[in-house]
């Protein structure tokens, strides 16, 4: 089989509901469809979300790289030489979710022609994924009847809530109304994407002891290393690793340099084969992982599902799956659906990521 042509489909849908977070925010979903296309007739699907301000990635950037510099090297590879993708992809620096969406494609593929799910592919631990819902910059009360909807309507007990780059006592405030009015029986987390200080994530962690959050993710900036270590060395929770370990090379750094203790795995950046790279060097380092959220579509948290289910290690803790609640629509003909706290993995050849045309051509941006 050879690849005889990718594409780099540009489309935008708006958000019913803004995700605001310390290190920017989402309105839109201006996303890329990565579509590899073979000798066989087998197409390969991806989603990539541009995050300029965690990877310096955009829209036109995506669809540039991918047009311009992987479509030309690797039409005429077999989608199952994988290693040699890799090769070429990786002589490319940065660019981390065009590369991700690219290697999804080709692992769907290779299900397809399979005929084989990809989950089952990868590892094929499990057939689903417990779900942890993502709580933007909002007042605690609107907070609070979020994670009451959202565990009332789909059964989800596991919130992650976005602090930092606002004032500490908001952040606070939101760790201790949440617990409240949850009760005891929540998994909360927190994501600072960078927006603190390492003394002010001391001093959150110190004014938050009772609340028994269980994760810290990003605290501050990891390129400030000597603060982030003394932060790691000093919190009772783990400091987890999310856009400073975007590569398996990122993620040993980080570790051996005790900048984090914990990591977020995104297919969105990682692909399936980086993120299996990852997850090797964390289970053999006994480190924990979670599997993280690029603010991603239905497409995207249909990657995360599959990849994370696969494996015992990426479904400890409940995988971050529902921000798609928040798109006013989205492209998959099959919407997932989350029930009783959920999401499975689709039983059939490949990622199972059928697109709608119709929707397609709608929200397409490169019309004539
Ligand atoms: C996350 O986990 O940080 C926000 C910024 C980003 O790059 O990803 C999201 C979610
Ligand atoms: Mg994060």
């Amino acid at each position: 089989m050879k690849i005889t042509r990718i594409e780099a489909v540009p489309y935008s849908i708006p958000y019913r509901k803004a995700l605001k977070f310390a290190s920017g925010e989402v309105t839109v979903a201006d996303h890329v469809l990565i579509r590899v296309h073979t000798d066989e007739g087998i197409i390969g699907v991806a989603d990539t979300p541009p995050r300029p301000y965690t990877y310096g990635e955009t829209q036109q950037s995506i669809v540039a790289v991918v047009e311009r510099i992987f479509a030309p090297a690797l039409t005429g590879i077999d989608p199952f030489e994988r290693s040699k993708a890799q090769q070429v992809l990786g002589r490319t620096i940065g660019n981390n979710t065009a590369k991700g969406g690219i290697d999804i494609a080709l692992w769907d593929i290779i299900g397809q022609a399979t005929v084989t799910p990809v989950s089952t592919l990868l590892g094929g631990y499990t057939d689903s994924m417990r779900v942890s819902h993502m709580l933007g910059f909002a007042s605690a009360q609107e907070l609070l009847d979020e994670a009451l909807h959202m565990r009332a309507d789909y059964g989800i007990t596991t919130f992650k809530l976005k602090v930092g780059r606002r004032p500490l006592g908001l952040d606070i405030e939101a760790c201790h109304v949440l617990r409240a009015g949850l009760g005891e029986d929540v998994d909360l987390y927190l994501d600072a994407n960078r927006g603190w200080t390492a003394n002010e994530a001391l001093e959150v962690l110190r004014q938050t002891a009772d609340v028994g959050l269980s994760l810290l993710e990003e605290p501050c900036d990891a390129k400030e290393a000597l603060s982030r270590r003394r932060l790691v060395d000093k919190s009772p929770i783990p400091v987890v690793g999310d856009e400073s370990v975007p590569t398996p090379g990122d993620v040993s750094r980080e570790l051996l340099a005790g900048g984090c203790n914990a990591i977020s795995i995104k297919t969105a950046r990682s692909g399936f084969t980086e993120a299996q790279q990852i997850l090797g060097l964390c289970e053999g380092l006994g480190v924990d992982v979670v599997m993280g959220n690029q603010i991603d579509t239905q497409i995207g948290t249909l990657a995360t599902v599959t990849f994370g289910a696969a494996f015992a290690a990426t479904t400890r803790r409940a995988g971050e799956l529902s921000n798609f609640l928040d798109m006013s629509d989205d492209l998959l003909a099959e919407p997932l659906v989350i029930r009783d706290g959920v999401i499975p993995t689709r039983r059939v050849p490949g990622v199972g990521a059928v697109i709608d045309d119709d929707k397609l051509d709608r929200y397409r941006q490169d019309k004539d």
